[in-house]
């Protein structure tokens, strides 16, 4: 399979470099890293040590491909899907974090669009090389009515051809309110208490903060129609922190490197939509709020 990776950061790079072992795959991010890769390639550390060669570029635009993986910021998902739109995808899969990545996609571009989720832990640690710090695992499945199964599942069947833990499923709007449930818990907590995703494991405040945010984000997703029970949630917690122990949240990596983070498609997106259902969430609204006072204190655009 022709695989687009757009947006070559830590996931981006370590699922595209895992993905170039038995597919063609680009990856298109910012230099010095593209730039690295594309002379002497991406090196894999951790979990397993890989050294691949994929073709690497800064320039996404009139681009063919059999499918584009989208890993960038959700802030940074209008500008991708105008630029992939230059070019012909035959399917698209956000693996992005937050909520409302598909529908920018499904509004700029005309193939299948496919949602998807990743537990995958992975840092940039230089310019060509991702230190992969858990397993992790995917679901994709169609977003709209008019995005078919198939599409999917030749998807899914590409990732495991590479030996990545892939699924289907026909529930992607509860998946990714699961996986947001999971970054509303996971990401502000580490960030604001500059820990490693081991240090929520229970017992302890930061897992009990944790648990709460994600117990809160599972009542708005069933208020919005989702079907995800508070017990789903704590699971999902309590595997995807074990799994990715070493793992820095993305968050914590944002606020280390003084980074705009991803607040807003997070735990903004549960107050948000919480608003509007008439539900209370008080624990989303304070790490939202710790949160962006760090940004604006620190001037991160
Ligand atoms: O998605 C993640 C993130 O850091 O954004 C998890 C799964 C929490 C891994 O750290």
């Amino acid at each position: 399979m022709d695989i687009l990776i757009f947006g070559a950061g830590s996931l981006g790079s370590l699922l595209g470099g895992l993905l170039s072992r038995t597919h063609e795959v680009t990856l298109v991010g910012r230099e010095p890293h593209v730039g690295e890769v594309r002379r002497d390639g991406l090196r894999i550390t951790g979990v397993e040590t890989v050294d691949v060669h994929p073709a690497a570029t800064t320039d996404g635009t009139e681009v063919s491909a059999d499918l584009a993986v989208v890993t960038v910021k959700a802030s940074d998902t209008e500008e991708a899907a105008r630029t992939l739109a230059t070019g012909d995808v035959d399917a698209v899969c956000s693996l992005q974090n937050g909520m409302g990545n598909e529908d920018v996609l499904a509004a700029h571009l005309d193939g299948t669009v496919l949602a998807g989720t990743a537990t995958y832990g992975a840092r940039l640690a230089g310019p060509g090389h991702v230190e992969w710090l858990g397993r992790g695992r995917l679901t994709v499945g169609p977003w709209r009515p008019e995005d078919d199964v198939e599409t999917a599942e030749r998807v899914v069947a590409a990732f495991r051809a590479a030996d990545l833990d892939a699924t289907v499923t026909t529930d992607a709007r509860g998946r990714l309110w699961e996986k947001l449930a999971v970054n509303a818990a996971i990401n502000p907590v580490t960030a604001l208490a500059r820990v490693e995703n081991g240090a929520l494991a229970p017992p302890g405040e930061l897992a009990d903060l944790a648990t709460a945010a994600g117990v809160e984000t599972a009542g708005v997703a069933r208020a919005d129609g989702a079907s995800l029970s508070d017990a789903t949630v704590r699971e999902s917690i309590a595997e995807v922190v074990h799994e990715t122990e070493r793992n820095r949240s993305s968050m914590l990596q944002d606020v280390t490197d003084s980074r705009r983070t991803e607040i807003d498609a997070i735990n903004g997106y549960v107050v948000d939509r919480a608003e509007e259902l008439e539900e209370s969430v008080p624990v989303n609204r304070t790490l939202a709020t710790l949160i962006r006072g760090w940004e604006a204190g620190a001037g991160v655009e």
